[in-house]
C-alpha cells in the first residue's frame, strides 16, 4: 500500500478510500506500536529491562504509555497566533467528506495546505539553524585558533587548508598557514550574515544544477537570512501559499548543505584532521567495569577533542589510579561520537536511543553533553544513578544537571576539569552496575576524500573506479542512508533490514549519524560484511578491502555526500547533474528537524529521498503531493514515504534501475562478464 491512496480521490470511491486510507494508518501504527522488537539491539533490550524492573523512566516506556497526537502528526496543527492553536485535520469518520474536509479553516482562513506547508518549512528552518549554528561555532573557533587566540586547537590538516584557499581564491604565497587560514575563516564566516549575492559553496555543485538554482531564484543570500526569513514566512498572516513556502524551504535548506553544514565540516577537518579509515567499536559493551567511564554526547566536537587529549595526559591518568581506577575510558553518543570515532578511533558507547541507557548500566561517571538531540529525561535517570550529568554549552542547558562551561579560550583546561569531575565521582559507583557485554567491530571514516584516494589509488585518486563500477554493473547505485532512532519504530531495525536488503542487491551505502552506528552494530561496517552483498558489489568490496558499507561521519557531514556525487558526475559517465546518478537518499528511523532539513537539501540537490516513520504533511493532499511528485519536475530530486524497510529498498531499487535505463546503462548489468570489452566500446564514445 502506498502513500498515494492515503486521500479519497473522488467523492464516489470516498467510502472506499476511506478504508484504505484508515487500513494504511493502521499499517503505520501497527508497525510502530505493535512493532514485535522494541529494539533489535540486546544490549539495548538488556538495559530496558533493567531500567524497568529498577522504576526506572526511559523513552522506550514513555512511547509506549504516549501516542503521538494524530494531528500535529499529520501537520494539520496550527499554533502560530494566540486565536489558535487551530485544527484542520483529513475526515476521522465516514460521514464527514473530503470537501467538507477542505472547508475546515483556520481562525485566520488558513487552509491544510498553508498549515502543513508552513510547518514543514518552519522544520526546515529549524534544522538548518542548528547545522548553521554549529558551523558558525566552529568557524569562529576556527579563526580564533588560527590567530593563536586559544590554546589545544591547531591545523591538522595543511593540505585541506591549501586546497580551500585556492578553490576560494585566498593567497597562499609564503604565508604562513596561520594567516591563509584566518582569511579562509573570516571569509565562510561572511556566509552567516551575508544578505545578497550567493553562498561560496553554491560554485561546488555541478554546473547544471548550480544554473536550475538560479532559474528557480532559491540561491541561498545568507544562511542567517534565509532562517530568518522562514520565521517570518510562517508568522501569522504572512506567505499563504504553499508553493511558495516550499521553495523557500528549498532555499533554506540549500543554506544548511551547501551553507552551514559544509563549512562546518571543512573546517572542522582542518582543524582536526580530515578523517580517514579508524577501527574501532560500538555498543554499549565499551563500557568498562575498572575504568572511569565517560561519554561524550551532542554534535559539535570541540568539547569532545580536547576531553580526547586530556584523557591521555598522564597527569589525568595518574589522577584516575588514585581513586582506584584502572583508567579513563572515554566513549562516545550520537554525532560528537562520529566525530571523536573518525579522527581518534575513540568507541561509541551508542546511538540515539540509548543515550538513557548508558546511565542505567550503573557504570558511567560522567555524561558529557554540548548541543542537540540531548533527552531531557537524562537529567531523571542520572538521579537514579550515580552518574554526573554535565552540560558543557550555554545553548544547552538542563535543570538538574551540572553545568560546567566549556571555554575554549582555556579548552586544555576546560577538558581536564571536566575530567576531574568525572573522576572524582568514581568511588561513588554502586553496585548496582551491569554493562552488556555486547559490542561489535566497526571502520569508520570514509571521507569523500579517503573514497577518492581508496577507489583511485594514491597516483590517480578520482571517483573514476567508482562510476566504472557503476556503468558496468557490479556496483547498482549508490543509497544514502542516513538519520536518526525513533522511538516510534524498532530501534535500528529498519536501518539494518533496509541496509542488508540493498548490499544484497549490489547497492553501495554510504552511511552517517545514527544510521551508521545501527549497522556498525551488526557487523555491515567491516570488510568481511562483503559476504553480505551481492556479488556485484562484494567483488568490488574484496578488491579494493572496503565494507559494503561505508561510514562517511555525522549527520553534518551528509555534505561530504554532495560532495562526492558532485565528484561522480564530474568524473564522467553518470550524466551531467546530481539527479542523473543512480543514486538514492532515505532516513528510515527519522526524528529530528535537522533530518527534514537534510532531506530537503537532497531534494533541492536533484536526490530522491525516502523518509521512513512517519510524515508530516499528510494532512495535506495538494502539499504532499507536491513534495512527492511535482518537486521532481522542479528540482530532479523528489520526497517519498514508507515506513516499512523492505519496500524502502524496493522503491530504492526501482528508482536506481529506472537511472540507470535513462543512462543507457541499464544492459550493463547482464553484460557483466563482459565488461573489459563493454569498456573499450564506452571509450570510443
Ligand atoms: Ni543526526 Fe546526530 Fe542521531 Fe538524528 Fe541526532 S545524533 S545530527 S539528528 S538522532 S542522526
Ligand atoms: Fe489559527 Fe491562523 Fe492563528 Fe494559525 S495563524 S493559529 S491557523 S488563526
Amino acid at each position: 500500500m502506498s502513500w498515494s491512496l492515503w486521500w479519497a480521490r473522488s467523492e464516489r470511491d470516498r467510502e472506499q478510500q476511506f478504508e484504505i486510507r484508515s487500513s494504511l494508518i493502521k499499517e503505520v501504527r501497527k508497525l510502530a506500536e505493535q512493532k514485535k522488537v522494541v529494539s533489535i539491539d540486546p544490549a539495548t533490550i538488556e538495559m530496558i529491562e533493567k531500567a524497568a524492573a529498577e522504576g526506572v523512566s526511559t523513552v522506550f516506556e514513555r512511547a509506549a504509555n504516549m501516542r503521538p497526537c494524530p494531528i500535529g502528526e499529520e501537520g494539520s496543527c496550527c499554533a502560530h497566533c494566540a486565536m489558535g492553536p487551530c485544527r484542520v485535520p483529513l475526515p476521522r469518520n465516514k460521514e464527514e467528506t473530503l470537501e467538507e474536509h477542505h472547508k475546515r479553516k483556520g481562525l485566520c482562513g488558513a487552509t491544510a495546505e498553508t498549515i502543513a506547508a508552513r510547518g514543514f518549512l518552519r522544520k526546515i528552518a529549524a534544522g538548518t539553524a542548528s547545522h548553521g549554528d554549529h558551523g558558525r561555532e566552529v568557524t569562529k573557533i576556527f579563526i580564533e585558533a588560527a590567530k593563536g587566540e586559544i590554546e589545544g586547537f591547531e591545523i591538522k590538516d595543511e593540505q585541506k587548508l591549501l586546497q580551500l584557499a585556492l578553490e576560494l581564491g585566498v593567497e597562499i604565497g609564503d604565508r604562513t598557514n596561520e594567516e591563509i587560514a584566518i582569511d579562509v575563516g573570516e571569509l565562510l564566516q561572511q556566509d552567516f550574515g551575508r544578505q545578497e549575492g550567493e553562498l561560496t559553496f553554491i560554485k561546488r555543485a555541478p554546473l547544471k544544477r548550480q544554473e536550475l538554482w538560479r532559474k528557480l531564484d532559491v540561491v541561498p543570500r545568507g544562511i542567517d537570512r534565509e532562517v530568518a526569513e522562514a520565521m517570518h514566512r510562517t508568522h501569522m498572516g504572512c506567505d499563504q501559499d504553499y508553493k511558495s513556502l516550499l521553495a523557500h524551504g528549498a532555499r533554506t535548506s540549500l543554506a544548511d548543505g551547501w551553507g552551514g553544514a559544509m563549512i562546518a565540516t571543512e573546517l572542522q577537518d582542518i582543524l582536526f584532521g580530515t578523517p580517514a579509515p579508524a577501527a574501532s567499536q560500538v555498543n554499549l559493551g565499551v563500557l568498562k567495569a575498572d575504568e572511569v567511564n565517560v561519554v561524550i554526547h551532542g554534535h559539535e566536537p570541540y568539547v569532545a577533542e580536547m576531553l580526547a587529549v586530556a584523557a591521555q595526559d598522564p597527569e589525568m591518568i595518574a589522577y584516575a589510579a588514585s581513586k582506584g581506577a584502572k583508567g579513563i575510558n572515554l566513549t562516545g553518543m550520537c554525532c560528537t561520537a562520529n566525530e571523536i570515532l573518525m579522527r581518534h578511533g575513540i568507541p561509541i558507547a551508542g546511538n540515539f536511543l540509548q543515550q538513557e541507557l548508558a546511565i542505567v548500566t550503573g557504570a558511567v561517571e560522567a555524561m558529557v553533553v554540548d548541543v542537540q538531540c540531548i533527552m531531557q529525561g537524562l537529567a531523571e535517570v542520572a538521579n537514579c544513578y550515580h552518574t554526573k550529568l554535565i552540560t558543557t554549552d550555554a545553548r544547552t542547558k538542563i535543570e538538574g544537571a551540572i553545568h560546567m562551561q566549556f571555554d575554549a579560550h582555556k579548552a586544555v583546561e576546560s577538558g581536564k576539569e571536566i575530567l576531574r569531575a568525572a573522576i572524582d565521582n568514581y568511588s561513588n559507583r554502586g553496585e548496582n552496575v551491569r554493562i552488556p557485554d555486547v559490542k561489535t567491530d566497526l571502520i569508520a571514516g570514509f571521507s569523500h576524500e579517503t573514497i577518492n584516494y581508496l577507489l583511485g589509488g594514491l597516483f590517480r585518486a578520482s571517483y573514476r573506479p567508482l562510476n566504472d563500477n557503476i556503468i558496468n554493473g557490479r556496483i547498482r547505485g549508490v543509497a544514502g542512508v542516513v538519520g536518526c532512532n525513533n522511538a516510534r519504530v524498532g530501534h535500528d531495525d529498519v536501518h539494518v533490514t533496509l541496509v542488508k536488503e540493498l548490499i544484497k542487491n549490489d547497492v553501495l551505502v554510504i552511511e552517517t549519524g545514527c544510521a551508521a552506528m545501527a549497522c556498525a552494530k551488526f557487523g555491515l561496517l567491516v570488510p568481511e560484511a562483503a559476504e553480505f552483498a551481492g556479488e556485484g558489489l562484494r567483488s568490488v568490496c574484496e578488491a579494493v578491502g572496503i565494507p559494503p558499507v561505508l561510514h562517511m561521519g555525522a549527520c553534518i557531514d551528509n555534505s561530504r555526500i554532495l560532495i562526492a556525487a558532485t565528484s561522480m558526475v564530474k568524473d564522467g559517465g553518470l550524466g551531467d547533474d546530481i539527479s542523473d546518478l543512480p543514486a538514492v537518499g532515505v532516513a528510515a528511523e527519522w526524528m529530528s528537524e535537522k533530518a527534514i532539513a537534510i532531506g530537503q537539501y537532497f531534494v533541492s540537490s536533484g536526490v530522491y529521498t525516502i523518509f521512513g516513520a512517519t510524515w508530516p504533511t499528510l494532512g495535506s493532499k495538494e502539499v504532499t503531493d507536491y513534495l512527492f511528485k511535482e518537486m521532481e519536475g522542479i528540482y530532479g530530486g523528489k520526497w517519498d514515504f514508507e515506513p516499512d524497510p523492505l519496500k524502502i529498498a524496493e522503491m530504492v531499487i526501482n528508482h536506481i534501475d529506472e537511472k540507470r535505463k535513462a543512462l543507457g546503462i541499464d544492459k550493463a548489468r547482464e553484460r557483466v562478464l563482459y565488461d573489459m570489452e563493454m569498456r573499450r566500446e564506452l571509450g570510443k564514445v
